[in-house]
């Protein structure tokens, strides 16, 4: 089999995200281009010869193609083995749980997460270190430079390897392992969560609906929930995986995931009700007529982790991204132990979690995990309230309203423009920051601005600095408005507006987070110009 040498033009609009490089299936279709970012990543990293790396997608459309691509690369490139999911796929954090298990150097996840899939939709590839979690941004960024440079790549010219069948095959020097995509994953679940007490409460008749969305969760879903923990078959939906999703929005949300919602809040709902995204490291939590919001359901559950096997001896220290609400920061207060604040995006959680400084991270962005690997995770999210639910026997609206009568309420939202012109979010962001100067001290409807800045995080483990995280205007009772632009869309711009509130009033916990934040909605909307710069007088997606 002979190695070719193929010239790439080299390309300018290869840096990653927030979370990888993400583009529409026709960018990376044209030719060299996930060639280019490919080869970028190996002369970047520099897989040391003979060692193993592990790939796995989403299952989304485009994913096979790329899988044999990257193969006849990683031969090329001197790689020694590679794991791969059977039929290409592995949801992102089987994929860190695998990395983490065989001790590989690394791996390339493919996936867009949430963003629809399909010919017209969206493809996403990243690198993933040693540790299973997403490359940090000095990574990414000499990636994204050596993008630009690159005028050659290296490929073996070999048949397409069988991916279906569990097995090892030979592809040039290198050799390609395909294993089950989800044991080692329900193996890993099963050393966390009691699942002698889930398995319980399931057999006294406690009913849960899961949506996996048409995406990569759905054989996870039916491994740990119906054959490990005994639930009934119809306590999952959506668990075939498609290329295209179904031709839906793998975003596990109020609006994306509709059907659920409208099951848990309907006559019959069952008493759980989860969800999780494309490629399974988001997940999104209800009750019956309840949905918990990601930032309150990461402050329960490090408030609850001793009722978890896997934390019964507590938790070191805990992380929430910047416009994360602070109901966790309380629950930290409280149990005594570090909060720390990052930007968005879990690469920035790998650093504190390698240093042992946390156990448990999360996002608003209906992101939740633990050091139990490197990515969210969003079946252990769903296990993590199953193994609560278990033991505590209470409703999720009453282990929620018990949590904000101790602690007060968080009270939360966000808004999301989605598809906006980049000139008039760029207009908008201008807009917003010309005011931080003369805004310390104003006095806006009940609430006097204490102080404005554009986040910034300067790592405490290896000193990095990484600034313009996002507009954070800070209220002197503790409320807040954060503005940013989202890092993960392919087109446009998306605008995402972070409303928080602190409500130490029992008598009004039970109101609607849209309600309690109406003023504070009113403000941002007049801070920002929305209307006027935009056009827009709704948001695309509320949470
Ligand atoms: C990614 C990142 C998350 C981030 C989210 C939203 O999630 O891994 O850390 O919070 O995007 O980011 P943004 O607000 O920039 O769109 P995922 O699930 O898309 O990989």
């Amino acid at each position: 089999m002979t190695i070719r040498t193929i010239s790439t033009p080299g390309f300018n609009d290869q840096k990653p995200g927030t979370s990888g490089l993400r583009k529409r299936v026709k960018v990376f279709q044209q030719p060299h281009y996930l060639e280019n970012f490919v080869q970028s990543v190996f002369d970047t990293v520099q897989v040391p010869a003979g060692a193993t790396i592990v790939l796995g997608g989403d299952g989304r459309f485009y994913n096979r193609e790329a899988i044999q691509v990257i193969l006849k690369m990683a031969a090329a490139n001197g790689v020694g083995r590679v794991l791969v999911g059977q039929a290409g796929i592995l949801s992102t954090p089987a994929e860190s749980c695998v990395i983490r298990k065989y001790q590989a150097f690394g791996g390339m996840v493919l996936s867009a997460s949430h963003n629809p899939g399909g010919p017209e939709g969206d493809f996403g590839i990243k690198f993933n270190i040693q540790n299973g979690g997403p490359a940090p941004e000095k990574i990414t960024e000499a990636i994204f430079e050596r993008a630009k440079q690159l005028r050659e790549y290296r490929i073996l010219e070999a048949a397409d390897i069988e991916l279906d069948q569990l097995g090892t095959y030979a592809l040039g020097d290198m050799q390609v392992e395909v294993i089950d995509a989800v044991r080692d994953y329900a193996d890993l679940m099963e050393e966390i969560f009691d699942f002698a007490a889930i398995k319980a409460l399931f057999a006294a008749g406690f009913r849960m609906k899961f949506d996996a969305m048409h995406a990569v969760t759905g054989p996870y879903a039916r491994e740990i929930f119906i054959r490990r923990l005994g639930a009934p078959a119809d306590s999952i939906m959506n668990a075939n995986p498609l290329p295209d999703f179904g031709g839906g929005h793998p975003d596990p949300n109020l609006t994306y995931a509709h059907e659920l919602v409208e099951i848990l809040y309907g006559a019959q709902a069952p008493e759980f009700g989860a969800a999780s995204d494309g490629d399974g490291d988001r997940n999104m939590i209800l009750g019956k007529h309840f949905f918990v919001t990601p930032s309150d359901s990461l402050a329960i559950i490090a408030a609850n982790a001793t009722c978890i096997r896997g934390y019964r001896d507590g938790i070191a220290g805990v992380a929430r991204s910047m416009p994360t609400s602070g109901a966790v920061d309380r629950v930290a207060k409280a149990l005594n132990i570090p909060c720390f604040e990052t930007p968005t995006g879990w690469k920035f959680f790998g650093n504190l979690m390698d240093a042992g400084k946390v156990t448990l991270c999360g996002e608003e962005s209906f992101g939740t995990s633990s050091s139990h690997v490197r990515e969210k995770d969003g079946l252990w999210a769903v296990l993590c309230w199953l193994n609560i639910l278990a033991v505590k026997r209470l409703s999720v609206e009453q282990i929620v309203m018990a949590h904000w009568r101790e602690f007060g309420r968080n009270v939360y939202s966000r808004l999301d423009y989605e598809d906006l012109p980049v000139s008039q979010a760029n207009q908008l962001m201008q807009h917003v920051t010309e005011q931080f100067a003369h805004l310390p001290g104003q006095q806006l409807g009940s609430y006097r601005v204490h102080a404005c800045d554009n986040f910034s995080y300067t790592d405490s483990i290896d000193g990095s600095v990484s600034r313009n995280q996002g507009l954070r205007i800070l209220f002197e009772d503790g409320s807040r408005i954060v503005i940013r632009l989202s890092g993960t869309g392919t087109e446009g711009a998306t605008l995402r507006i972070y409303l928080e509130a602190y409500e130490p009033d029992t008598s009004r916990h039970a109101l609607d987070a849209q309600e309690l934040l109406k003023e504070l909605i009113q403000i941002a909307l007049n801070l920002t110009q929305l209307q006027a710069i935009t056009g827009r007088d709704k948001p695309t997606v509320i949470t």
